[in-house]
């Protein structure tokens, strides 16, 4: 039998009483919105979508960069939704008020439209990466939710095929999309992250520039000091496929805080919070590497600004538990 990911949800509000179809019309957007993404992704380099904003075609069109059309399919897909409050995303500075009436626009979705653009010109993976969160009276105090209070995460990963990976606080799931019916169809149900793994991932050539611990974790784990096998090493430089093989194979994605970035690079509202609602469920952990008993866990920083930014430390349990323990033993 086959399960879309829209019957799927609807299975599982199936048991929430107070459901009113509204979340799964916005997955149904976020989808839609992915799906025309993936096809525009799919012809880059036939219908001249790829380059530089703002150049001018052969047909002396204005040409789209793809994360410019990918901001624009969501918004257009989600704009729409009258269960939607407000859509922020990291391509517009200030959130994008939909439906104000506190009895209607009752949902935030908050998105990455396209998370790896360095990758884009040189077909290699990119992805959306998306949260879904309660709007609770104050629209601004609402946005800046910890991440804990996620009602849903995702991501699609546009790769070999496009797959897409969600939570709604019960497990995670993946489906594939099949081209030929345009759907995405249920692959794996309750997917579980390995508790360790083969590999590390992270931009090592920043490594001289972060904090010592970090280059002493590092070496611990290429000496085999955690589980008696030393990691290899894997990075694409696409985050959503780097957390995609993480989820699936098991080890640790880091990117810590640099001379040039200290506060960590990756931004909290759309790609760590996501990330780590994902992780959890799926029994991997996520901390921005703090001096506190839980090494900062990402999902109950309180964030101040929507494009804040995090160091974000993200993959199985026991590799982000040896992180936090070198932090401690570092600094305690
Ligand atoms: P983007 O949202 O502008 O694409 O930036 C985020 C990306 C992530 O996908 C990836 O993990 C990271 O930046 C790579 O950074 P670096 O090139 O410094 O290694
Ligand atoms: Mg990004």
């Amino acid at each position: 039998m086959i399960t879309t990911v829209q019957h799927h949800l609807l299975n599982q509000q199936r048991s929430v009483r107070e459901a009113t179809g509204t979340f799964s019309r916005i997955l149904s957007g976020i989808t839609l919105a992915t799906k025309m993404i993936e096809a525009k992704i799919r012809v880059g380099g036939l219908t001249n979508v790829l380059g530089a904003f703002g150049a001018v075609n052969v047909q002396g069109e204005q040409q789209q960069k793809l994360d410019v059309y990918a901001n624009e399919a969501l918004l257009h897909c989600l704009g729409q939704e009258d269960g939607v409050a407000a859509l922020v995303s990291e391509e517009n500075d200030h959130p994008i008020t939909v439906n104000l009436d506190p009895e209607k626009g009752k949902y935030i979705v908050v998105f990455d439209p396209l998370d790896g653009s360095s990758n884009i010109d040189v077909n290699v993976n990119v992805g959306t990466i998306f949260s879904i969160l309660r709007r609770e009276g104050d629209l601004t105090q609402s946005i800046l939710q910890p991440g804990y209070k996620q009602v849903a995460a995702g991501y699609v990963v546009y790769g070999p095929s496009t797959v897409l990976v969600y939570t709604a606080g019960h497990g995670v799931h993946s489906f594939v999309l099949d081209p030929t019916v345009g759907a995405f169809v249920l692959s794996q149900e309750q997917m579980k992250m390995p508790e360790q793994g083969p590999y590390y991932s992270t931009n090592e050539a920043n490594a001289a520039s972060w904090p010592a611990e970090y280059r002493e974790y590092l070496a611990m784990l290429l000496r085999g000091e955690l589980g008696g096998k030393a990691y290899s090493a894997r990075y694409i430089g696409s985050l959503v496929a780097d957390f995609h093989r993480t989820i699936l194979k098991g080890g640790v994605f880091l990117y810590p805080p640099t001379e040039k970035a200290p506060k960590g690079k990756l931004r909290l509202l759309y790609e760590a919070n996501p990330l780590a609602m994902i992780a959890e469920q799926a029994g991997g952990a996520a901390v921005n590497g703090a001096l506190s008993p839980n090494g900062g866990r990402i999902l109950d920083l309180l964030p101040t600004d929507i494009h804040q930014r995090t160091p974000l430390i993200v993959g199985s349990k026991r590799e982000v538990e040896a992180l936090v323990a070198a932090v401690r033993g570092a600094k305690g």
